[in-house]
């Protein structure tokens, strides 16, 4: 009985989400809405977190009454709750009133997902921190963002607010993202003066009754350029003052802040390292100072400098010396793989290796290397990979920089919410499947129709491989055109640039081979690792081929599992790719009955773009590649069609919102 109620009920919030009116996608996936009003009942005080949650339920839940209640229960951490139901009556019970809006939240996609409640429900979150990065400026710019400009309307805050922040706050609570770091982590110093700790108040009073805690980058300089100190060094007793005195003020205004994320030292940014201090030295005297005030300091291990003869041993080599050197509120923020949000890599070996400091990843959301917002990218892939490697529990918090921008469906490629919403999922729980989050959210977002989720849940699971396939197989990475970083590259030569900086640093093709030495005979990275995994990589013929080109220098000639050399697998390889983008649109093109005609349209617009680029990725690294390899591309595949001397003359304009090479064929 319960189940048809919830069925019947179910048809009719359909009709509200099936794409047949125009969507602009800014209703993300929270679409549903029910005719008739629900009954919620609230035990106790009606909080403006429970007042949320009482609406959200009132207005889209079809099932019987809910009874929301706080309780003690040993079962449950602060943020967690249970659930059961008793005579067609749900009770929803949680320690706290976020944990009750989560239970509304969890109620309401289960009904979607027509999953009807068996026996009780008790939920908690994996990490006590799910915290999106914003690389937004104060001038409205986001870096690497691809959906538009910021958020935040600076010029307008304090007095004016957005609707947009509600909407933002409602979405990270529906999968339990509970902090944000507002601004870039090349941060501006202004961000911590009074004027702008004003502006930043008001958003955190708009998220508060969401469970968003909102925390700054902070820019180490801070107190020679706002606080006009000679020196910020951390050991000067001015410098120390001046920070405690800042988190006082942030305090004062903003009670529940949550602390600073610092990017030091580390391409430019100034650091403890320009007054000869460690790391651990800085990191502790912000800790320090929010200390009194429960704070926390995110600390970045995004190092590296050109001296050093490879960039990948960095965060390792600087950091792993620290190793418990740092307060316990601070945790280091390393980034999943250990150059830089590649398609591809390797885990950063730190996690795991600091035994006794705090540590937690920093995925990229934005698809910085992955296409900008042109490419279906569906990232879950590619943290449950992550995730398969470094153990969940192992780690303290979860971060992921935000692709989210002033664009009407929020993330400029609209597959890109996916992301967002898979990394809110994954943070709440990182034992979810790919699959479970795609499906989650393909049923949310678009139809519950079969005949629309399973194939485009295919295309899902497959697109980051596909990504990998085009651009960066076997271990390539970093062969993107410089600064932009959106095609291919791989010849890439800036007269004065950093080496680090430059594909040549990183595929070392020669007459000999191709991929990076660091092996035991090369730069050694590979004894960063746990001996098991060390052993692994670093003999050529144990290496698992997806990381071959990271880890060694392959001879051209050398045999794959394939029975292939390593040229004729890297031609198949950038094929494979160009062929599964070629799939992704034919995929599409069934699904037109599904969406409504501008979402129908846009998608497979974008997905042209990506069939080109696709090629012109592979055409670009076979033709390059094939000047030190020197043998024919095999005459099964397909021919290149562009000319490499081309290639090489063309320029994107990314500034101008170029989106396509396709021009100079
Ligand atoms: C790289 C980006 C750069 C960021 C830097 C970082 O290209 O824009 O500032 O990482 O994470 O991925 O600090």
């Amino acid at each position: 009985m319960k189940i048809r109620l919830l069925l019947v009920c179910f048809n009719m919030v359909l009709t509200s989400i099936l794409g047949v009116k125009a969507d602009d996608g800014s209703r993300l996936w929270l679409k549903q809405k029910s005719e008739n009003k629900a009954v919620v009942s609230i035990v106790g005080k009606l909080t403006p977190t429970l007042a949320i949650a009482q609406n959200e339920l009132e207005q889209s839940w079809c099932g019987g009454p809910i009874e929301l209640r706080k309780t003690k229960d040993k079962r449950l951490s602060k943020d967690g709750f249970s659930i059961r139901e008793l005579n067609g009556k749900y009770f929803v019970k949680s320690p706290s009133d976020i944990g009750l809006l989560y239970g509304a939240y969890y109620l309401l996609r289960q009904q979607v997902l027509k999953q009807p409640l068996l026996g009780e429900v008790v939920e908690n979150p994996f990490y006590e921190t799910r915290i999106l990065n914003h690389w937004d400026n104060l001038d409205g710019s986001v870096e690497r963002g691809y959906a538009g400009l910021s958020l935040w309307q600076w010029q307008e805050l304090p007095d004016t607010l957005s609707e947009r922040y509600k909407e933002y706050a409602r979405a990270n609570a529906s999968v339990g993202i509970n902090a944000t770091v507002l601004n870039n982590v090349n941060a501006s110093p202004q961000i911590l003066s009074t004027h702008y700790l004003h502006k930043v108040k008001q958003l955190a009073d708009v998220f508060r009754p969401y469970g968003i805690q909102v925390y700054l980058s902070a820019n180490f300089a801070s107190p020679m350029v706002i606080g006009e100190l000679p020196t910020a060094d951390p050991q000067d007793a001015e410098v120390v003052r001046w920070w405690k005195n800042k988190a006082k003020e942030i305090y004062q205004l903003i009670p529940d802040f949550g602390g600073f994320l610092v990017k030091a030292n580390s391409e430019g940014q100034p650091g403890p390292g320009d007054y000869g201090r460690s790391h651990a030295e800085g990191a502790n005297m912000l800790a320090d100072a929010l200390k009194p005030y429960d704070g926390k300091v995110m600390w970045r291990t995004f190092v590296y400098n050109p001296e050093d003869p490879d960039r990948a041993k960095q965060a390792y080599s600087e950091f792993y010396p620290l190793d418990g050197q740092f307060r316990d509120n601070v945790i280091l923020q390393v980034k999943n793989g250990p150059v830089d949000f590649q398609p591809r890599e390797p885990y950063t070996p730190l996690f795991g290796a600091m035994k006794n400091t705090q540590t937690m990843p920093e995925f990229q959301i934005t698809q910085e290397y992955l296409g900008h917002a042109n490419h279906l990218a569906y990232l879950a892939p590619m943290w449950e990979e992550f995730f398969n490697l470094v153990d969940p529990a192992s780690q303290k918090a979860l971060s992921g920089v935000a692709n989210i921008g002033t664009d009407a469906n929020w993330t400029g490629h609209l597959f890109g919410q996916a992301n967002w919403y898979a990394f809110g999922r994954l943070a709440w729980n990182p034992y979810l499947s790919s699959e479970q989050i795609a499906e989650e959210w393909l049923n949310q977002t678009f139809t519950s129709d079969s005949a629309y989720v399973e194939p485009v849940k295919a295309m899902m699971l497959d697109s980051r491989e596909a990504i990998v396939n085009y651009m960066m197989p076997l271990g390539l990475h970093h062969t993107f055109a410089f600064g932009h970083h959106y095609g291919p590259e791989p010849w890439c030569d800036v007269p004065g640039a950093r080496p680090d900086w430059l594909p040549t640093y990183y595929h070392r093709a020669d007459k000999i081979g191709l991929g990076f030495d660091r092996s035991s005979t090369g730069s050694q990275a590979t004894a960063q690792y746990p001996d098991s995994l060390a052993t692994l990589y670093d003999n050529i013929n144990t290496c698992p081929e997806e990381y071959i080109l990271w880890f060694h220098h392959v001879p051209w000639s050398h045999k794959m599992k394939s029975g292939r050399t390593l040229w004729q697998e890297l031609c198949y390889k950038f094929n494979t790719g160009v062929q599964q983008a070629r799939e992704f649109q034919q995929t599409w093109d069934k699904m037109e009955p599904f969406v409504d005609q501008d979402t129908f349209n846009e998608i497979q617009s974008k997905l042209k773009i990506q069939a080109l680029d696709a090629m012109w990725w592979r055409d670009a690294c076979l033709l390059y590649f094939q000047q030190f390899s020197e043998q024919p591309i095999p005459f099964e595949l397909e021919r290149p069609v562009y000319e490499l001397n081309e290639m090489k003359k063309f320029k994107l304009d990314i500034d101008n919102h170029q989106n396509a090479p396709h021009g100079f064929k």
